[in-house]
């Protein structure tokens, strides 16, 4: 089935890029925005702008929604009548708040379906943009022709709270290596470097050691931390030892990377752990669940 019709609700940075890719996808698109200005471009390029959330939910059997955050969603679609509608959200959130949310829209007698974004607003239609959903599976299988406009559709499961637990993973990654590269600059341009200098050697030496994502996460699904080859504990505790020695030598801070190092030491002084992987120290930041 093609849908013609869909409201979308918030026109952020990305809010107006989902809008605008489902305009150039050739469906009737009905928008909603707190501030109306940012509508105005929109519906110059044929949107229909609603007056209020629930008008907007009104026009069409699908609403996309992509606010600020849950508050805002939980305030927006209160009492919009979503009976016979299929609401998906794409609005970040925990997997509780997602849950919650699926609460509010089943209520109304609506469908829900949320979603994770897994790329930046210029990317979405775009061949590197990919989304989680979970939720009505329903929802998801009638409307995939409209959602994969945004890019790629992984369906997780039934649990509203799924999609969100994906793209908090990817996230936690994501802000993991924003936080080693800001670390990286820092100390570059406490030493007189640029940080353009440094940075393609960086994004290189990240993309290389990116690489060890599958054999880390074999190691943590068998629980076998042992190494025998390359890069124990032991060494790599000593080794981030001197890169906090040389932050503070430099007058950077240690903040971003001083509890990695403290996780190591804490994995080592509990046990015979210096010869294992560094994949054992999700022993300590999970325990139990493996
Ligand atoms: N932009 C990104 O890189 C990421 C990529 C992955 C997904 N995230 C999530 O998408 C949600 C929206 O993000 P955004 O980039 O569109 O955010 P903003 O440009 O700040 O737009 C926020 C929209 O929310 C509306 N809004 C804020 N507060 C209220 C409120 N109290 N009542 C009603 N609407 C509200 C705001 O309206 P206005 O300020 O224009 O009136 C925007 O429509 C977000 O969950 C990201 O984590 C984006």
């Amino acid at each position: 089935m093609k849908d013609t019709e869909v409201s979308v609700l918030g026109l952020g940075a990305m809010g107006r890029e989902l809008a605008r890719a489902l305009l150039d996808a050739g469906h009737r698109v009905t928008v909603w925005n707190r501030t109306a200005a940012r509508a105005e471009a929109l519906a110059e390029r044929g949107a229909v702008v609603a007056g209020s959330p629930g008008e907007a939910v009104g026009a069409s059997p699908l609403t996309v929604v992509c606010l600020l955050d849950e508050d805002t969603v939980l305030q927006a679609l209160d009492g919009v009548g979503a009976a016979g509608r299929a609401v998906v959200n794409l609005t970040n959130g925990t997997p509780e708040q997602a849950r919650r949310v699926a609460e509010l829209v089943r209520g109304q007698g609506g469908d829900y379906l949320d979603g994770g974004i897994m790329a930046v607003p210029p990317m979405i239609g775009g061949p590197h943009a990919f989304l989680y959903y979970s939720g009505s599976e329903r929802v998801f299988r009638e409307h995939r022709p409209l959602l994969d406009t945004f890019g790629a559709a992984h369906y997780k499961g039934e649990d509203p709270g799924a999609a969100a637990l994906w793209d908090v993973a990817l996230l936690s990654a994501m802000y993991g290596m924003f936080g080693g590269l800001l670390h990286a600059f820092a100390l570059a341009r406490s030493a007189g470097i640029d940080a353009g200098e440094v940075a393609g050697d960086v994004g290189a030496w990240l993309t290389a050691m990116g690489e060890a994502g599958p054999e880390y996460a074999r190691r943590i699904d068998t629980g076998d931390h042992t190494t025998d080859v390359v890069s124990n504990l032991g060494m790599q505790a000593a080794g981030i030892r001197n890169v906090l020695a040389t932050a503070e030598e430099q007058g950077v801070s240690t903040a971003l990377l001083g509890p990695l190092a403290d996780f190591m030491r804490l994995r080592l002084a509990g046990g015979d752990h210096a010869a294992e992987d560094l994949t054992g120290l999700v022993q300590l930041l999970a325990p139990g669940a493996e």
